[in-house]
């Protein structure tokens, strides 16, 4: 063969390569989005079993597809309950689900993963499989997957573990991307100086939270892009982890140690990561006495302080609300529990729960723990039942030298839902700014009661507009919004064994000489930082390297006075 005749073969073979190819892949293939129903867990509901699916849609054409969308006929016996990083429209049997902006488009031959969507059904799981979904009307039709089975066994049977994870938006998909050292607060390590919470050279701070409902209940919400988005949006720098002990999935009432367990540690992880800190929240409450499960207790705080003995961003707190006993009960608990975290967590802050439902706060001044060390004690109100008497009460504690965290309240009455008592809040809200009172607002959910933040109707985890948010969520949210507003610049002690210093993210503005004669070698700015004031690092002999995360950020001329010769790094490549 000559060359013009080997060109001309491999011409022909190409064409024939193309038809087949184009025969078993047409050009303009259709239906090309394949939806794929995971059950996760399932649980006993008063109208049949409840099912939590895992939602993932592959694009398996050669083109990205944008603002997708998909009916599902959830037939007789299915209904709809609640959806995260969707939107839902449930009408008659058709269950219509749309994007978010940051799951809107899927990539070619690529997939899209974190949807969560619970399913009600009177017939077992007849929603697991895989669907193909009809381009011109979104309708799914199953092409691989279960028949219905029998209706599972009661109690709510979690898979440990398979929670649902958001799906990651553009640049945001890991919250390590700058990242804090392991289990360090935005802060550092807390300490208490008096009454008042500080960083480690006395300087007070602040945290301002949410809780989370029974983790049990709502545990969609723990998870890295809601508490970013709580910690960027809300200036929320405190997520509460409620582990309820009794009620619903409790963990000493049948629930599900170890998947408990797991979503602490996700919830644990995600604030590390994030600079933010959390509180471990044995949630006592119908065991109105800490004693009932103290060998639980036990256990769990020594393997808890074990595990995150290194993380001074986490803090305990030993009891939610006893009532019904005496203090002298709830101290001997705390004085067998306080020194089992010592053991593991020599710093950390600790918050003992008082009687009557956290209110007896004057108990502890003539009567403190034993080993009062870095030791707070819980006051919750809920503004429609508890007012000024409760407020005074907190005054004349902090007055006997009782050093008081709001570990738990809301805007309504003590039921979790009824009317919001502004006056009363506003009462409460001044005590909190005016004291520089740390608090966590009761409840990060979406259930249809005045104390979640998220309306009922909302099935969002984070984005949410005004309308979306509740009454309470919004009296919240201008309250941590205003807090984080008229904190004073926070110097943060760096650790003289760090070689790189990363500063945290909620540091927009550096203050001057905040950082002055510090031994790192490297210090990296977050993005969010804009502007570094006048010697903020003067006199830092080891510094050589500065890596700056927004190229723009204003660096006073005289920041690193006194220091060697700096080279200035953009970007994070070289963390
Ligand atoms: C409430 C929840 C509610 C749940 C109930 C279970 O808001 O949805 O059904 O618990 O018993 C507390 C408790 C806290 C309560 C809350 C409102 O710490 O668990 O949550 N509250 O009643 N103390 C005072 C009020």
């Amino acid at each position: 063969m000559n060359s013009k005749e080997k060109t001309w073969i491999s011409f022909l073979f190409s064409i024939v390569l193309l038809v087949c190819f184009a025969s078993i892949h047409p050009v303009l293939a259709a239906d090309d989005i394949i939806v794929t129903f995971t059950a996760q867990n399932s649980w006993q509901n008063e109208n049949g079993t409840g099912y939590q699916y895992e939602v993932t849609l592959k694009n398996e054409s050669s083109s990205p597809v944008s603002g997708w969308n998909f009916v599902l006929d959830m037939g007789a016996a299915g209904s709809y309950d609640q959806s995260w990083c969707c939107n839902a429209e449930a009408a008659g049997q058709l269950l219509s689900i749309t994007p978010l902006d940051w799951n809107s488009t899927i990539g070619a031959g690529g997939e899209i993963s974190g949807i969560g969507i619970v399913l009600i059904s009177k017939n077992g799981d007849i929603f697991s499989g895989s669907y193909r979904r009809s381009d011109s009307d979104g309708t799914l039709t199953k092409i691989q997957g279960s028949e219905p089975t029998p209706t599972p066994g009661t109690g709510p049977t979690p898979t440990p573990g398979a929670d649902p994870t958001p799906a990651p938006g553009t640049g945001h998909d890991d919250p390590g991307t700058h990242s804090y050292p392991s289990g360090t607060g935005m802060y550092g390590p807390l300490t208490l100086n008096g009454v008042n919470l500080c960083n480690a050279n006395g300087t007070p701070v602040q945290l301002r939270g949410v809780s989370t409902h029974g983790l049990a209940w709502y545990p969609q919400f723990v998870n890295s892009e809601t508490f970013r988005y709580l910690r960027d949006d809300w200036g929320v720098n405190l997520i509460r982890l409620a582990m309820y002990t009794a009620e619903y999935g409790g963990y000493c009432s049948g629930g599900d140690r170890a998947y408990l367990e797991d979503l602490i540690d996700k919830g644990v992880q995600a604030c590390s990561a994030l600079g933010m800190y959390c509180i471990i929240d044995w949630h006592i409450l119908a065991d109105n006495d800490p004693n009932i499960n103290k060998e639980s207790a036990l256990d769990f705080f020594s393997r808890m302080s074990a595990k995150y003995s290194g993380y001074n961003n986490v803090i305990y707190e030993i009891c939610n609300e006893p009532h019904g006993v005496t203090w002298s009960d709830i101290k001997s608990y705390a004085d067998e529990v306080i020194p089992v975290i010592r053991a593991n967590a020599p710093d950390a802050i600790i918050i003992v729960g008082t009687n009557t439902w956290s209110q007896d706060v004057m108990d502890p001044a003539s009567n403190p723990v034993a080993d009062p060390y870095n030791v707070m004690y819980a006051v919750h109100f809920y503004a429609a039942t508890h007012g000024g008497w409760l407020r005074d009460r907190v005054v004349n504690a902090r007055n006997s030298g009782v050093p008081i965290f709001v570990s738990e309240f809301s805007t309504c009455d003590a039921s979790g839902n009824g009317a919001i008592d502004y006056n009363e809040a506003a009462g409460w809200r001044d005590l909190i700014m005016n004291s520089n009172l740390s608090y966590a607002g009761w409840n990060l959910a979406n259930k249809d009661e005045s104390s979640s933040i998220v309306k009922g109707s909302c099935s969002k985890l984070l984005d949410w507009s005004e309308d979306e948010i509740s009454d309470t969520g919004k009296w919240l949210r201008a309250l941590i919004r205003d807090g984080k507003a008229s904190e004073p610049d926070i110097i943060i002690l760096p650790d003289d064994e760090v070689d790189t210093l990363i500063l945290p993210e909620m540091l927009s503005d550096i203050g001057e000489e905040a950082f002055m004669g510090i031994k790192a070698e490297k210090v990296i700015l977050p993005e969010n930082i804009r502007t570094v004031g006048s010697r903020a690092f003067a006199d830092s002999e080891n510094l050589k390297t500065v890596v700056l995360g927004n190229p723009d950020v204003v660096i006073a001329d005289d920041a690193f006075e006194g220091c060697g010769e700096i080279e200035k790094a953009v970007g994070f490549s070289d963390q």
